[in-house]
């Protein structure tokens, strides 16, 4: 899972009227294969698709609905003979199901495996990847202050008894990938605890970071979620310093073209 030189590149599909950076965008199937292409094309090495939104305070979905928005997404993007691995972003293993059956072969779950007692085993039974995210609480308030008395230590001590989980469910350990949760059920000085101490996950086994965009990076920068480019490769880069095996970005080209350098200018590269 680790690359050889440079974190994989998932690029972000939201299938959301309401995603918080780029909701609305691509709603009809036709369009989602088009942004799925043009990702793709800009240097993606997996597709994340996405069927309901987790910025703080989103409504929740049913699960028919994000099926109705996923499911068929996925099967156009195996039929239009896309060979990127596919990931489906989801709570829910009905939903999941579906995605898998439509040609994904990745599970990425923000709720760590919490939210639905089947998604873990279904995973296990399809062979599927499986990503295991940190979250505080609920999308509807996780952000109602959020605490903790050392957030390092209990995020990493989440995730692995979450991987321990995932791994009693029969999920093989090379298929797991552990993801901090940036903004989910975290302040701003939380968010950069977790950064700065990236290299603590990453001794743990292969980690995904997802910090594309995010509400930290307006507090930093003051800038809106459209205008974030410049903090978000800043955050890509130091992922890529901590090792991560991969990063959930919206910008794929711009992340390519800098984790391209940065792999080669780099002492550990080869
Ligand atoms: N962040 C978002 C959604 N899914 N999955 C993982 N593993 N890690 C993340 O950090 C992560 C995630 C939120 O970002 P986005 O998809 O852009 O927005 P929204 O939830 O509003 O659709």
């Amino acid at each position: 899972m680790q690359s050889a030189g440079r974190p994989r590149i998932w690029g972000i599909l939201n299938v959301t009227p309401d995603s918080f950076s780029d909701g609305g965008r691509w709603m009809e199937p036709a369009q989602a294969v088009e942004q799925a292409l043009r990702l793709a094309q800009e240097g993606a090495d997996v597709l994340d698709v996405g069927g309901e939104s987790t910025r703080p305070g989103a409504a929740v979905v049913p699960a028919s609905e994000e099926i109705r928005r996923t499911a068929p997404v996925i099967a156009a993007l195996r039929a239009a003979r896309v060979t990127l691995p596919l990931s489906i972003d989801t709570r829910k293993a009905e939903v999941a199901r579906a995605a898998l059956e439509a040609g994904a072969t990745i599970v990425n779950d923000v709720s760590g495996g919490t939210h639905d007692p089947a998604l873990l085993p279904l995973v296990a039974q399809q062979g599927a990847g499986l990503v295991l995210m940190h979250m505080l609480g609920e999308p509807a308030t996780m952000q109602r202050a959020p605490h903790y008395e050392d957030v390092v230590e209990e995020v990493l001590a989440h995730l692995c008894a979450r991987r321990a989980a995932a791994e009693s469910a029969g999920v093989a350990r090379e298929r797991i990938w552990i993801d901090p949760g940036i903004g989910f059920g975290k302040t701003l000085e939380h968010n950069l605890s977790l950064l700065q101490a990236l290299e603590r996950f990453t001794a743990e086994g292969p980690v995904l970071l997802g910090a594309s965009r995010k509400s930290f990076l307006g507090a930093l920068t003051g800038r809106a979620a459209p205008e974030r480019l410049l903090g978000s490769l800043a955050a890509v880069a130091r992922a890529f310093a901590a090792g991560v095996a991969a990063v959930r970005v919206h910008d794929v080209a711009a992340t390519r073209e800098l984790l391209d350098v940065l792999a080669r200018v780099s002492p550990t590269s080869g």
